[in-house]
């Protein structure tokens, strides 16, 4: 039934902020994330990652619990402002340190290291002089990218610019539900545009200074479908397409930004500068896919202030963060990269499902996560069978961690993780994507 080519990827992902711990220590700059989740009221339960899953002290242990997985590649973020306190400038070595330490080790357990350098914790010290929304930051990502990649480039060769820039811009400046928590569309889109030239400048940058660089971009997508043929739930099924996917898809694939959305919009688009589009456009390696679930829209369930797209569920099966489980959603989403787009090479770099996990006799058993996982793969394996140019599988998350606004309420982890003393427990769900690994890989 399974089908994998040798030499595909089967990896687990995190982020720095959601597992790393260690807010402020060994010269860590603040970021808007440890700024946001120290205000009350931003983050369920006033939960912060100060300490999350402590890994900035228990990596060796996590490279060694992924080495016993059999995972031959980890995905993981590093933190902007561990590395650059201020954002540009003084470069904070404790920070290189730890990743390059963290790399070494993955090196030696045989498991591929995939950067991403952009999983939304951008430095506090850049969002005070206007983060995102101010084209400054573009060069101050690049300084950040140059000191990385200078610091890793002769080990690690898989680079992804940047985490979902539709949540950091529109989650983070539109809906004012991620940091820094602003609540303008208009910042939302000079956010968008900036995200989107930083990726398209750095991809240059990581060839430059890695030899045989692979370097791409990582996007949430998530198809849009009308509830019903009628034109008005098409419409809005077409909008909300326009706002998660297309609007980063077209101008990564040299389209420009879709001009139904543009004028939807109506923004003048007036951050826009001679030369932006074609280097947004600069060719990836691949792009990375976040799935998770699809959209269905249906035209009276979308009110005008409304920014997210309301799903009309139709199957009963939904994860804990209420969200449909629809692994079709996934090989639709991998066609429409393939046939639509054509990208040269696809990595699911996160996929995988929130329940509400429970310790029993010191075990966790977890058969929705590993029914959510298996059948996602089974679609995987069709979509290469098909001739889509999958390269690898990253499931969300190696560990139980910080799930941004729900704090610690949800669990996506293939590990769980106690809190109150950090002791990691495969789930059976972990237990079972081992076996399938191996299987798969001998
Ligand atoms: O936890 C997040 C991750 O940081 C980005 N993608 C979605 C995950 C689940 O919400």
């Amino acid at each position: 039934m399974f089908q994998f080519p040798k030499g595909f990827l089967w990896g687990a992902a995190t982020a720095s902020y959601q597992i790393e711990g260690a807010w402020n220590e060994d010269g860590k700059g603040e970021s808007i994330w440890d700024r946001f989740s120290h205000t009350p009221g931003m983050v369920q339960d006033g939960d912060t990652g100060d300490v999350a899953c402590d890994h900035y002290h228990r990596w060796r242990e996590d490279v060694a619990l992924m080495k016993d997985l059999g995972l031959n590649a980890y995905r993981f973020s590093t933190a902007w402002a561990r590395i650059l306190p201020e954002g540009r400038g003084r470069v904070n070595p404790a920070g290189i340190d730890f990743y390059s330490r963290l790399v070494d080790a993955l090196l030696e357990a045989k498991i591929e290291p995939w950067i991403t350098l952009y999983h939304w914790d951008l430095p506090q010290a850049l969002q005070d002089k206007g983060g995102w929304t101010e084209r400054a930051v573009v060069d101050a990502f690049l300084e950040y990218t140059d000191t990385v990649t200078r610091a890793l480039g002769d080990r690690v060769k898989n680079w992804i610019t940047l985490n979902e820039p539709w949540v950091s811009a529109f989650v983070g400046y539109e809906m004012g539900r991620h940091a820094p928590g602003h609540t303008s569309r208009d910042e939302a889109i000079a956010a968008a545009h900036h995200l989107l030239l930083a990726h398209g400048k750095a991809v240059p940058l990581i060839r430059a200074n890695c030899a045989n660089a692979n370097a791409g971009v990582t996007l949430n997508l998530s198809p849009q479908e009308p509830a019903s043929p009628s034109l008005a739930d098409k419409k809005a099924a077409a909008w909300f397409d326009g706002y998660i996917n297309r609007w980063f898809l077209d101008p990564l694939a040299a389209r420009g930004y879709p001009q139904d959305m543009v004028n939807s919009f109506g923004n003048k688009m007036e951050f826009i500068q001679p030369g932006d589009m074609d280097a947004i456009a600069a060719p990836v390696d691949f792009v990375g896919v976040n799935y998770y679930m699809r959209g269905v829209i249906r035209a009276d369930n979308v009110s005008e202030e409304e920014n997210e797209p309301r799903s009309v569920f139709r199957g009963d099966e939904e994860t804990e963060m209420g969200w449909e489980v629809y692994p079709k959603g996934l090989y639709n989403t991998l066609g429409r990269l393939h046939f639509e787009y054509g990208f040269p090479a696809i990595y699911i770099t996160e996929n995988g499902a929130a329940f509400a996990d429970t310790v029993t006799d010191g075990q966790v058993d977890d058969p929705a996560r590993l029914s959510y996982i298996k059948r996602h793969l089974e679609m995987v394996s069709r979509a290469i069978n098909a001739g889509m140019p999958v390269k690898g599988y990253f499931v969300w998350s190696l560990l139980d961690n910080f799930e941004w606004g729900f704090g610690f309420s949800k669990r996506f982890g293939i590990v769980y993780v106690d809190y109150k003393t950090q002791k990691r427990t495969v789930k059976s769900s972990g237990r079972w994507y081992s076996r399938f690994i191996r299987e798969m890989t001998v």
